[in-house]
């Protein structure tokens, strides 16, 4: 067996759905994307964005002793959907713990098997944790491709995936062909169905007109044109993955993050008389306890007043 071939067995192992290899040369068209993308103000108050570019754009000054990198998929999609008056939460923040800490511990998992066979070869790994572009490292290793909604998308099991990258010593061999774009030319669905037009063009996503980026991100007030579409979505948004053909049959996690959490599926009898601690219950191991409860009641607050002004 290939050096490749025993660490995709070990990724599987300790839960991962995909695993790829990417060579460390710079991203330069992607870290020039990402400078445009700064430069319009398109990650709108998220500044920690501007620090540390050069890392981005070079993973190697981040990781100097880093020959390649494993890139590593885990899915996150669960068949419970919203109902009736149930609002939404985003699917990744569906679950009882933090997607950070579950993947940490896979990646953890990972790195111990490789160091078992090579000493010292596994090196640092991030999960959303650090200054890596970690879809654009995503399509270096073959394993899909950035469709028009910004997301990498695997072929055949669509983009309900996070994305991990372990850095290592080793000199691995990207073994998968670089994936061409599937996006069929005439597909625009994702564009049209962002309610905020937050998709300004193929590709080029808008932080400040974003759902997600207002009701994750953002600490201040949501911006009016987002409360106006905002609807039910207290936490996250997922309507540019959930219209693309390629999510039509997405393909459950060979290992799911963890169980479901009833209490994303609250609806209008709940959400608006949450408390602190009610709050901390539900989701202290969640990706909302992050957002933290004063910025989700701001959110239930906007989703309340949208859902009580007849539209
Ligand atoms: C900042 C951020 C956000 C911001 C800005 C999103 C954005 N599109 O940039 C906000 C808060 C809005 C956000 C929202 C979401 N996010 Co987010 N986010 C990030 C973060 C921390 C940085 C992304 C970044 O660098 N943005 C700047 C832009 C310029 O870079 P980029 O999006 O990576 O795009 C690169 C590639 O797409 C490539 N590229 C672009 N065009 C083209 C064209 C071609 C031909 C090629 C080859 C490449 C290419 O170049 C870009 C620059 O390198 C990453 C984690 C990380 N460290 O990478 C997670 C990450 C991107 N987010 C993720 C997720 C899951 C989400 C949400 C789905 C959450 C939700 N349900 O609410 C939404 C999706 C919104 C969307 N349609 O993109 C996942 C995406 C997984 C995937 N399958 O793509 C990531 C990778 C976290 C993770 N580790 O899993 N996010
Ligand atoms: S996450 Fe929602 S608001 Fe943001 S670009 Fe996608 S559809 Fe638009
Ligand atoms: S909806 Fe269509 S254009 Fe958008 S990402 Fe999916 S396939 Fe590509």
């Amino acid at each position: 067996m290939s050096i490749e071939q025993t660490i995709r067995k070990n990724a599987l192992e300790a839960g991962f759905d995909f695993c790829g290899f990417a060579s460390l040369e710079p991203l330069t068209s992607d870290a020039d994307r990402l400078s445009g993308w700064l430069a319009a103000g398109y990650h709108a108050d998220m500044r920690w964005m501007e620090r540390n570019t050069h890392l981005r754009r070079d993973p190697r000054l981040l990781v100097p002793e880093a020959q390649s990198a494993v890139v590593l998929l885990s899915g996150y999609y669960h068949p419970m959907e919203p109902r009736g008056d149930q609002w939404h939460v985003a699917r990744y923040a569906r679950f009882r713990s933090d997607y950070h800490d579950v993947l940490r511990d896979r990646l953890l998992h990972l790195s111990s098997m490789i160091d078992a066979e090579w000493q010292g070869a596994a090196l640092r790994h991030y999960t959303d944790t650090g200054p890596v572009l970690e879809r654009a490292l995503a399509v270096r290793a073959g394993l899909g491709w950035i469709g028009r909604n910004n997301c990498l998308i695997v072929p055949g099991a669509g983009s309900y995936y996070f994305i991990s990258v372990l850095f290592t010593k080793l000199e691995l061999q990207p073994d998968l062909p670089p994936m061409p774009d599937h996006c069929p030319p005439s597909c625009h669905r994702c564009l049209e169905a962002c309610p905020a037009g937050a998709l300004v063009e193929p590709r080029l996503l808008d932080s400040d007109r974003c759902i997600a980026y207002h009701t994750i991100e953002n600490k201040g007030e949501i911006a009016p044109e987002v409360a106006a579409v905002i609807n039910n979505r207290v936490f996250g948004c997922d309507i540019c993955q959930e219209v693309c053909p390629w999510n039509r049959h997405p393909r459950p996690p060979r290992v799911p993050v963890d169980e479901v959490n009833e209490a994303a599926f609250y609806g209008s009898d709940q959400w608006p008389d949450l408390t602190h601690e009610q709050f901390l219950n539900a989701f202290r191991k969640t990706p909302l306890h992050r957002t933290g409860y004063k910025r989700l009641m701001r959110n239930v607050e906007v989703c309340t007043s949208f859902l009580n002004y007849d539209h």
